[in-house]
């Protein structure tokens, strides 16, 4: 049976670290969590009426990207990528300095699409760009049925990078990797796997949408791959070192450059910069709502 670790475990990094993947439960709010589902099936409902009527292609994957832009941009979004205990887990995995790098990716597996993007054969994901100081975060916004999850194969992220051929893997090697069906994820658990983990799509079921979102993670300090400095990230966290720095100013770590006035951050990085204490907590936002 699949161990569903609590945030905090110490067995969880060490199941990573043996198995390349770990799953997770208790991360989130619920109520986030069905609040999140209820906005995106409603677009997904509605887009689909639409194409019912014939005035939109039947393309849940361009639907998923445009329904993700709009997610993105919501309360709920921001809530969970600032969740307690989801940041306090990625510190655990990367550091203190927690970026989360941009386009996230939003899935939603319906009942038997063909589409290839949504139907991953095995595959690593270093192979498509993803470095490997980089982690995946799987948040699950449904529960997935035997037929809709996704599969790993525990172990394999330690062979390296394994060879992957227009998007499976090269068959001239013949190697074969057990795979688990991570069926027992429910609404609201986080899987994260290794880029070197080889993993898929289970498949599709015949009556339930699965809807996941998959995020990387990575440390602010590490050094990114082409592809990942140019999506970008976001800071989520930056830890004490980088905090000092950000008193002391710049780089170059000039002298005295504020000795005898105030010693700070700039108040609209307080968010993160949150060890600085110039007028912390007065909010003005909330007169503007
Ligand atoms: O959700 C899936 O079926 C596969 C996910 C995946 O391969 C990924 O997010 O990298
Ligand atoms: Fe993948």
């Amino acid at each position: 049976m699949e161990i569903k670790h609590e945030y905090s475990d110490e067995a969880a990094l060490a199941q990573f670290v043996q198995e390349g993947y770990v799953l997770y439960q208790n991360v989130f709010d619920p109520e986030l969590i069905s609040a999140s589902y209820r906005f995106i099936f409603e677009k997904y409902e509605r887009l689909k009426k639409i194409a019912g009527e014939g005035k939109i292609d039947f393309d849940v994957n361009g639907w998923a990207v445009a329904i993700m832009k709009l997610y993105e941009r919501t309360d709920l979004y921001e809530k969970v990528i600032h969740s307690k205990r989801y940041v306090e887990v990625m510190k655990r995995f990367v550091g203190p300095d927690v970026a989360l790098l941009g386009y996230d990716a939003l899935w939603i597996n319906v009942p038997k699409d063909k589409d290839p993007v949504l139907l991953k054969g095995l595959h690593t994901d270093a192979w498509s760009g993803t470095g490997v100081n980089t982690v995946f975060a799987k948040l699950f916004f449904t529960d997935v049925d035997p037929f809709n999850g996704m599969s790993v194969c525990p172990g394999s992220h330690v062979q390296g990078m394994i060879p992957v051929r227009n998007r499976a893997i090269d068959p001239r090697y013949e190697v074969q990797f057990e795979t688990k069906n991570m069926d027992m994820c429910k609404a609201g658990d986080l899987l994260v796997w290794h880029s070197l983990l080889v993993h898929s799509t289970t498949g599709h079921s015949d009556k339930n949408i699965r809807i996941s979102m998959t995020s990387r993670f990575t440390s602010i300090e590490n050094q990114m791959t082409t592809q990942e400095r140019g999506l970008g990230y976001r800071p989520l966290s930056v830890g004490p070192l980088n905090q000092v720095l950000r008193l002391v100013g710049n780089d170059y770590l000039t002298p005295f450059r504020t000795l005898g006035g105030y010693v700070g951050v700039d108040r609209r990085i307080s968010d993160i910069y949150n060890y600085s204490r110039y007028k912390q907590g007065v909010d003005y936002e909330k007169y503007l709502t």
